[in-house]
């Protein structure tokens, strides 16, 4: 028999019959909402929860619709394998995982261990990632798992541990948001990306100055008091100029930077050698502006710089985030009430995503794996021996990079993530995709990524299942099933607990329940950085979520959880907020005589990330139907396009045609696509896989490329 776990409860708290308080599926807000099940389901009725803070009975259309996924025809409810002659046949559960875990142990056999490779992903409950980490290390013996966080906010976690000791997202509740004096949006769109936060940035506006940094004019940008409209991957070089003025201006905080912060001086040279004139060649952001951003930052009693994926998706990423954290810590705002740097975390789970295991460098509760504390700590609970517990493995496009013969990893198994779409270089991935002996998707859809595989595994979705979720603020919140799981369906829990078991560990991953899964996470995490100890259901559902940490005190349960970081302490044995010297360097690739342009990405509110799921869902594909290439009007006359044309954009690594918006919100010198689609319209054909040294991000935001008009209109629907 497969299972080992039990359903799921239900929830006990219904508003009304047959309604349920859960979470919408898709980003770090995870908004509050009421789920009815009409006449018993499976049709959902979807409400905004008015009673959750967070969102405060608002949602966006994603949200609205998310439902659409349950019931929807193309919704994938038998595995299937890889016939001979190429098609997806249906398959029964034990037939699948049977198939699945033979060809695991032949190719560990042939290859060894490392040959089997796991991508797991930032919408995974805090449970899954934990069980797929677990799985790879215990069952698979592999160190080679990563995540497409490291897509994501990989480099503002990183800098957040190097400058604060710690990496919570934002650390303070939204709600602080709002009574911050002086907001600076850095390279995030929230009207588009969490429409819900606008009610928090509408009040802070009403006694307060909203700053934003973007090279287009987005529809956050254009409720900004100032918008600094920077050449793209400058971010860096604005940053450090920002504190040169502050120095300059005397603003610094120099008392807050003696008792607190330690490396300042090296931090105040380095900066003081960069003259304003030449930031403003490099960024295109005048000194007066640059001086009115960094006076409004200062002299209010309270404010805050939050960043996006804008200045995150470099090849300097972690860099330019440590210019952020210099810069509030230097102007002394960072623990102080309303103030300080956070990071806009963007997927579902993108915060315990990040902190459960799933990260090649890491094992539960943000221990690292080459710490012989932390490997030892973990090895105890697994019952294993600390030396059979694999080191460290391939960052997210370095493994996939690897798959194939020549790189060595010859299985994948895929949990929550559209890779053939969402990973820089994207034809060169889905050879390696192709390459492989062996592919497992685990998807509640088919998608570009499932289109190579070997097996295709059916997965229970959100209102159907029970697991605990962290929101961007660190707040960890409850899922709850809403209605009854589709028979065929199986949770990616359910099917990890069965490979396990035939690949010979199933006495590790025996569980009755994901609380169960998630008893044995709080014992991970249970003095590590990331501690989850002090938490239960029972104390989420009372509370509307616990931040972590949470550690387990006495009495048992007891901690109340931490809203707030770095009042008093930063998380260094000294208490002490690290200065860290960096210096602007150009991206990877800049436009030249043969690319002369610049191409950036990023989203559109109406679709999710690879756009698997809201592809699927008819009022947003009727809303935005296909990606369109944003161009300034005086780039579309050079070029002899026109709205709705089509243009070819091309850069070292392919080839694109996109129908044309003409725009006067983007720079003239930048073109722009959101990554929603593959096939032939997909973003990421173009983009550049140079990566940051330290937190292994691709360059998603910059790359050079050249366009012209295409003879031919593009045709049809887009895949
Ligand atoms: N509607 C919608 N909402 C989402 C998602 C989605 O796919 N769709 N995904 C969720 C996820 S996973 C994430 S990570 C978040 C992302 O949320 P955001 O970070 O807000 O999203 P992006 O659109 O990727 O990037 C933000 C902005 O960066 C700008 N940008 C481009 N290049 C540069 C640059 O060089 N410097 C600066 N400063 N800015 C630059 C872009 O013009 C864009 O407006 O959204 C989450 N919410
Ligand atoms: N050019 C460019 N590329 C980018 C970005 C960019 O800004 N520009 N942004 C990057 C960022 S920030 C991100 S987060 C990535 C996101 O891109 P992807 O990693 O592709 O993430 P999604 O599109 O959200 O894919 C989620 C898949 O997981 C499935 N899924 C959802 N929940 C579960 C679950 O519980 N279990 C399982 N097994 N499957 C589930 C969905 O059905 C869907 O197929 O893209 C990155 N790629
Ligand atoms: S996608 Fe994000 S902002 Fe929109 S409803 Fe869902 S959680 Fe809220
Ligand atoms: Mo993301």
């Amino acid at each position: 028999m497969v299972s080992q776990l039990l359903p799921a409860t239900r929830a006990p708290d219904p508003i009304a019959p047959l309604a349920t308080r859960t979470h919408c599926p898709y980003c770090a807000f995870q908004c509050g909402m009421v789920v009815t099940a009409v006449g018993g389901g499976p049709k959902l009725e979807v409400q905004a929860d008015p009673a959750f803070p967070v969102n405060r009975g608002q949602m966006c259309i994603k949200g609205f619709t998310a439902a659409d996924l349950i019931d929807h025809p193309a919704r994938l409810t038998t595995p299937r394998l890889r016939t001979r002659d190429g098609r997806l046949a249906p398959a029964t559960w034990d037939a699948a995982l049977d198939f699945v875990a033979e060809r695991l142990t032949r190719l560990r056999d042939a290859h060894g261990p490392a040959a089997l490779a796991a991508f797991g992903s930032g919408a995974l409950t805090n449970e899954k990632a934990y069980l797929l980490g677990k799985f790879v290390r215990v069952a698979l013996g592999s160190p080679n798992i990563d995540y497409n966080g490291r897509y994501c906010m990989a480099s503002a976690a990183a800098g957040q541990n190097q400058a604060f000791g710690i990496d919570r997202g934002l650390p303070f509740p939204v709600a602080d948001i709002a009574r911050t004096k002086a907001l600076l949006l850095w390279g995030a769109n929230c009207a588009e990306t969490m429409p819900p936060l606008m009610q928090w940035i509408g009040e802070q506006q009403s006694g307060g100055k909203l700053m934003v940094v973007d090279p287009r004019r987005t529809e956050t940008a254009r409720l900004a008091d100032l918008h600094l409209q920077l050449t793209p991957g400058s971010d860096l070089a604005l940053a450090n100029g920002l504190l040169h003025l502050a120095i300059d201006e005397r603003l610094c905080d120099l008392d807050y930077i003696a008792r607190r912060t330690q490396g300042f001086e090296e931090v105040r040279r380095a900066v003081m050698e960069v003259h304003p004139a030449h930031v403003e060649r490099l960024t295109g952001v005048s000194i007066d502006d640059q001086l009115r951003t960094v006076r409004w930052l200062a002299a209010e009693e309270s404010s805050m710089l939050l960043s996006g994926r804008g200045p995150e998706q470099q090849s300097k990423g972690v860099d330019t985030v440590l210019a952020f954290t210099n810069l509030m810590l230097a102007l002394g705002k960072v623990g102080k009430p309303a103030s300080g740097y956070g990071c806009l975390t963007g997927q579902g789970n993108g915060q315990g995503g990040r902190e459960h295991g799933q990260k090649a460098d890491q094992l539960p509760g943000y221990r690292l794996i080459d710490n012989p504390e932390d490997r030892a700590a973990m090895a105890r609970l697994w019952g294993i021996d600390p030396a059979a517990l694999p080191g460290k493995g391939k960052s997210a496009y370095e493994l996939l990079d690897a798959l194939g013969p020549e790189g060595g990893i010859r299985a994948l198994l895929v949990f929550g993530s559209n890779v053939a779409v969402a990973s820089p270089n994207a034809r060169h991935i889905e050879r390696k995709l192709a390459s492989l002996d062996l592919l497992v998707v685990c998807d509640a859809f088919e998608n570009e990524t499932s289109a190579t595989a070997h097996a295709v595994l059916p997965i229970l979705q959100w209102a159907e299942e029970e697991g605990t979720m962290t929101n961007l603020e660190g707040r960890v919140i409850l899922r709850q099933p809403a209605c009854a799981a589709p028979a065929g369906a199986k949770s990616d829990l359910e099917i990890l607990c069965a490979l396990a078991e035939r690949l010979g560990h199933g006495e590790r991953f025996r569980f009755s329940s994901p609380e169960a899964v998630f008893d044995e996470l709080r014992r991970a995490t249970a003095g590590a950085r990331a501690d989850y100890s002090g938490i239960s259901y029972e104390k989420i559902r009372r509370a509307q979520g616990v931040f972590w940490p949470c550690p387990t005190v006495d009495p048992p349960g007891n901690h109340p959880g931490t809203p707030r970081l770095f009042v008093d302490r930063f998380a260094f044995p000294d208490g002490r907020a690290r200065f860290h010297v960096v210096r602007h360097r150009p991206a990877a690739e800049l436009p030249d005589a043969a690319y002369p342009l610049y191409f950036t990405t990023g989203r559109y509110k109406e679709h999710y990330n690879s756009g698997a799921q809201t592809r699927q869902v008819a009022a947003l594909v009727e809303a935005k139907p296909a990606p369109r290439v944003q161009v300034h009007p005086r780039l579309a006359s050079t070029l002899g396009v026109a709205p709705g044309g089509a243009l070819v954009v091309e850069s070292r690594r392919g080839s694109v045609t996109f129908e044309v918006e003409v725009s006067p919100d983007i720079r003239a010198d930048t073109l722009f696509a959101p990554f929603h689609w593959g096939g032939k319209s997909s973003a990421n054909v173009l983009t550049n896989p140079a990566l940051d040294p330290s937190s292994r991000m691709p360059e998603f935001k910059v790359c050079a490329v050249r366009a012209r008009a295409a003879s031919t209109p593009v045709d049809g629907a887009v895949p």
